[in-house]
């Protein structure tokens, strides 16, 4: 095995002063919704590895998989009974390894989800530890008395509704749980439950793997009993150690989940010397648009001076150190077309148009599965069609709170977690190609129009302009280091900004609206060069004023004067 790694990371290697995954473009798989083998409506790792050549062809060079492994799929994954066993439903270990391999020959590094902020209650350590209170397995996990009162011992609550807390009546003491109850955290504090994880993680790297997406790592510092959940005072301390026991030294991609970063942790969790991280997600342009009270399940409007500063806020914070992981969607969030977009008016252009903004920015770009074809939410009209646990929860808990169930079906159908789970759209025939049998949750009816097969054979697809972007990061210094400045900030509709490096300048500019909109240009806009990438077939010269169709983007590059 440690051959096949050997191999890989020729095949990964770079120049020294850059790493590898600054070049790249990640795509993320969400198995259970990718590509059915065997007919049974769940996606699988063999559905998987018959499309690494589409995936090949899209440029792409690492694939993350949402979790494969033995999991009561009480959180489709996210809640795991056994770290290095795969979900039968998705496979075997073999048909991983086989994919691993397949995917290295054609030049695809495989990324898992790390999932160690919490286990499923089906986990050998967590049937232990509840056996009793003396258990050696006991303080795998968090305990706490009940309060004065029996009832739970703070005021801490899952991100699914509800307590952080469910008595286990056996022992009398509650434990926590930030997610749903069957996803026990597990104690960080514990050096024993550290050694699991590193042995375990050092398992997985010798299969041949190319890194780790760490879910919710921010929450492995955690003080319950101060009520701090994300950024406790050890958090960076287990990331130090866990670099140097398992990944560090190995040029592998490891990327943090952390819906709690600021630009100042985000220096901490992936500087250059600080040896902790590749990269991390922040999510700050995705909850600036949530309603104060009722968070993403009350739909509001877009507003795009408030993306675009937050959006410039993280280029300028990592412009000199630090790495972003640059993205619209994932299995959590809805399809980018649908939330940023105009899935109706101009789908394609829209499409494109994020895109283009996304990919030209610093940082590394990941797609999600579905968004290179322009796949747009689901629309489900009843709380019945929704698989998602948040979602269910939360409908219980929102209407109970007097929100109007039509009101939450709104909110769902805006920011549900499902609209990213409908299965990927491969053709225009029975369920999209996508399964022989009965899907485990619906398919679009609009994969007819808006499918993989179709897009591969349309140059002027969605899919093509992907393409072409991924390419032209490998292609092109500048959108890989080029320093960052935008323009025209307080311009409701337009998105501009510049890169520039080595005397070379890249200038992007992007109509987020419907809108026919003229544009006077700053000087500094105003260059003319290659056009590398456009929406439109049509050449723009960058001259004072200028005329931007609907959701018209496109990327210039000059020599920097
Ligand atoms: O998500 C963390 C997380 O906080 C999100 O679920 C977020 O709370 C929600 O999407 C916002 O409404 C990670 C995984 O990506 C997610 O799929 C898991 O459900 C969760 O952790 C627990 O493992
Ligand atoms: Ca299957």
């Amino acid at each position: 095995m440690a051959e096949m790694r050997t191999h890989a990371r020729q095949t990964f290697s770079s120049a020294a002063k850059e790493k590898w995954w600054q070049r790249t473009t990640v795509y993320q798989v969400y198995p259970r919704s990718f590509a059915d083998s065997n007919g049974d409506g769940i996606g699988d790792i063999p559905g998987i590895t018959s499309k690494l050549e589409y995936l090949k062809a899209l440029g792409i060079e690492v694939l993350w998989l949402s979790p494969i492994y033995a999991s009561p799929m009480d959180d489709n994954g996210y809640d795991i009974s056994d770290y290095q066993a795969i979900a039968p439903e998705f496979g075997t270990l073999e048909d991983f390894d086989r994919l691993v391999a397949e995917a290295r020959d054609k030049g695809i590094g495989v990324v898992l989800d790390l999932v160690v902020n919490h286990t499923s209650d089906e986990h050998p350590w967590f049937t232990e530890a509840r056996k009793s209170r003396d258990n050696p397995y006991r303080d795998y996990y968090v305990w706490r008395k009940p309060a004065a009162d029996g009832g739970t011992p703070n005021a801490l609550t899952s991100s699914f509704g509800g307590p952080a807390w469910t008595l286990d009546p056996a022992t009398g003491e509650y434990y926590l749980h930030l997610f749903s109850r069957r996803q026990p955290d597990l104690n960080w504090e514990n050096p024993k439950v550290r050694d699991e994880i590193y042995a375990m993680m050092n398992w997985w790297i010798e299969r041949g793997i190319m890194g780790f997406r760490m879910d919710v790592i921010d929450y492995i510092g955690k003080q319950v009993d101060q009520s701090i959940v994300t950024d406790g005072p050890h958090l960076h301390d287990y990331l130090k150690e866990m670099n140097r026991r398992t990944f560090g030294g190995q040029d592998l991609l490891t990327v943090g989940e952390t819906w709690s970063a600021t630009p100042g942790s985000a220096l901490l969790y992936s500087g250059t010397e600080r040896e902790e991280l590749s990269m991390i997600f922040q999510f700050e342009h995705v909850t600036q648009q949530w309603d104060p009270k009722f968070g993403k399940w009350r739909a509001r409007p877009f507003d795009l001076v408030k993306l675009k500063a937050v959006l410039n806020k993280w280029q300028y914070a990592l412009s000199d150190d630090g790495w972003n992981a640059l993205f619209w969607g994932n299995h959590d969030l809805p399809r980018a077309v649908s939330k940023y977009g105009d899935q109706r008016g101009f789908p394609l252009e829209s499409a494109k148009m994020l895109a283009t903004v996304l990919h030209l920015q610093r940082g590394t770009p990941f797609i999600y599965q579905g968004e290179e074809i322009g796949m747009t939410n689901a629309t489900f009209t009843s709380i019945d069609q929704y698989k998602d646990i948040e979602t269910l929860n939360m409908h219980r808990l929102h209407v109970e709170a007097g929100l109007s169930p039509d009101d939450f079906i709104r909110g769902a159908n805006e920011n549900g977690r499902d609209n990213a789970r409908t299965p990927m759209q491969w053709n225009a025939g029975s369920n999209a190609g996508f399964t022989t049998g009965i899907p485990w949750i619906e398919v679009n009816a609009n994969h007819v129009t808006i499918n993989a097969e179709a897009a591969i054979s349309d140059e002027h697809s969605i899919w093509n302009h992907y393409r072409k972007l991924i390419r032209l990061r490998k292609q092109h210094a500048v959108i890989v280091h080029g320093r960052f400045q935008s323009f025209l900030d307080h311009h409701p509709d337009v998105y501009t900004y510049t890169r520039t490096h080595e005397g070379k300048k890249l200038v992007v500019v992007a109509n987020f609206s419907a809108r026919v909109i003229p544009l006077d240009l700053p000087n500094e806009l105003q260059v003319s060069g290659e056009c590398l990438i456009t929406n439109y077939n049509r050449v723009p010269q960058l001259e004072e004023r200028i005329e931007l169709q609907p959701y018209e983007a496109f990327a210039v590059l000059a020599s920097e004067d």
